[in-house]
């Protein structure tokens, strides 16, 4: 940590507590941590809101919804490295005597990267351990608030001017008899050495600022930037060029050719037409060669898509890499991929999706919308899957290993989501921190266990639940629509839900 001396460091924090509005990118615009997690017989809904600022304060929440809980520890520590093996003392985390079932605690994340924070439950029915990834990222760099701006400058100037005024006083007066009357001559060296200060303090303030911006550029290095991604549509034939980010920094460089397989894919990309939002597809490139992905796209009505692909660094760093194509009316389409699904919902300006989406087959999806939907607060999202009878389908199959998958866009594109019934954390980070791999199957977590059995079991498995909960909360207010996916039988069905949220 010898980004900044500490006086800097301090009025960095300082700054926060003035933060302005800013636009975060880890999903795209959606950085806080909701996550579903399952150790043994212990069920902990964990919300961890993580600092806008690096090093700074994440705040831990954990509501306890299985067997009971007495105590948790949580303690942050880097998923992959030498540094994951050797954990810091952990923390507790705090009992709300209200709720009995409610945790809260907080933790430092000191600096950027692939973390996770590791939770020891503990309670009756023994203790278990279990880890929730979370990507730290500076976000943002704080600008200073005018009226602060303000107040500070005048103050600066009431101690230049003062120092000023001691100078000519001390040249002037100090040597003078009580009662006499300075001389010309004197009045004359006054005025010179009050100008000399001036030039010196002039020098003092001009190289405080150089420096400070010396630091500010360092630390604008750090501020997160995604992987710039460069498409290319050459028929049908999507290329995604993807450019390791290099800060010049060894700790913020991220690499083009580390990608981990999550739930079976090196990349999932969302293509949504804008601004209606009334086609979205959900596709799986394949690397061409290193940095490049590749998709033979199926037909798609022409039109802009904003594209969000999501990858997974190989220390568990999730990234959403987003660009745009232009879609042209003549484009050759092919079928869609084994895993690849669509959905083709009414345009926005067509007025809100209700609770129920009717979907091409006969099928309903029904979203259980909670009575209010508040910002920054989290939810267990639940849907449904009907089948054309209006009855809950009975042949509801993983899709990717997985009950559904969820993304949740805000309609200026600023917020995108993709999550899961475990949550909002990447699976292959997810597996990574709780020390298993896709590879692995015989990993100790039942969660993860049922998604990598799922996987080797392809298709075919045992119809599963048709309810479906995504925990999430929405960042900002504003209009959302929600793309739910679900697989019946072999059919991947696309449903689609607007919420404005106030
Ligand atoms: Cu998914």
């Amino acid at each position: 940590m010898k980004r900044f001396s500490s006086p800097i460091r301090i009025l960095l924090l300082l700054l926060c507590a003035f933060a302005v509005p800013f636009r975060a990118h880890a999903h795209v615009g959606s950085k806080d941590v909701y996550e579903q997690v399952d150790a043994g017989p212990y069920k902990l809904f964990v919300t961890i809101r993580t600092p806008i600022v690096i090093p700074g304060v994440a705040s831990v929440e954990a509501r306890s919804n299985g067997a009971t809980v007495k105590s948790i520890r949580i303690t942050p520590l880097p998923i992959t490295g030498e540094a994951s093996k050797h954990p810091p003392t952990s923390d507790p985390m705090t009992n709300s005597s209200a709720d009995p079932a409610f945790f809260t605690g907080s933790i430092w994340m000191m600096a950027s990267g692939s973390w996770q924070v590791r939770f020891e439950i503990a309670g009756d029915a023994g203790t278990q351990t279990v880890s929730v990834p979370v990507p730290a990222v500076a976000l943002s760099t704080l600008k200073m608030q005018h009226g602060l701006g303000i107040t500070l400058g005048i103050l600066g100037l009431f101690l230049v001017v003062s120092m000023a005024g001691i100078v000519a006083a001390a040249v002037r007066d100090a040597r003078l008899a009580p009662g006499a009357i300075p001389s010309p001559d004197l009045r004359r060296r006054a005025i010179l050495a009050t100008a000399g200060s001036l030039v010196v303090m002039a020098l003092l303030i001009w190289g405080g600022a150089a420096w400070w911006n010396v630091e500010a550029a360092s630390y604008a290095l750090d501020v997160y930037h995604p992987m710039a991604v460069t498409p290319a549509l050459s028929g049908n034939t999507l290329d995604l060029n993807v450019q390791s980010y290099d800060g010049g920094k060894e700790r913020s460089f991220r690499s083009n050719k580390d990608f981990l397989p999550d739930h079976g894919h090196l990349m999932h990309l969302y293509a949504i037409r804008e601004p209606e939002m009334d086609a979205v597809f959900h596709l799986h490139p394949e690397l061409a060669s290193a940095g490049d992905f590749r998709i033979s796209l199926p037909a798609m009505p022409s039109g802009t898509y904003k594209l969000y692909g999501d990858i997974v660094h190989a220390n568990g760093f999730p990234e959403t890499l987003v660009s745009t194509i232009t879609v042209p009316a003549d484009m050759p389409g092919g079928p869609l991929g084994p895993d690849d699904a669509n959905g083709s919902p009414q345009p926005l300006s067509q007025g809100q999706l209700g609770n129920s989406y009717k979907l091409p087959d006969g099928y309903v999806m029904v979203w259980d919308r909670p009575s209010t939907v508040s910002a920054n607060t989290a939810y267990a999202f639940r849907f449904h899957l009907l089948d054309a009878n209006g009855k809950p389908a009975t042949d509801v199959q993983p899709y990717m290993g997985m009950a559904g998958h969820a993304a949740f866009v805000k309609t200026d594109g600023a917020v995108f989501a993709h999550t899961h019934p475990e949550g909002s954390a990447a699976m292959a980070a997810l597996m990574l921190a709780n020390g298993s791999s896709e590879n692995d199957a015989s990993d100790r977590h039942g969660a993860m266990n049922t998604v990598a059995m799922n996987m080797d079991m392809g298709t075919h498995s045992e119809p599963i639940s048709s309810t479906v909960e995504f925990p999430y909360g929405f960042p900002s207010s504003g209009r959302y629509r929600i793309f739910i996916q679900m697989k019946h039988s072999a059919t991947i069905e696309t449903g689609a839900f607007d919420v404005v949220v106030p």
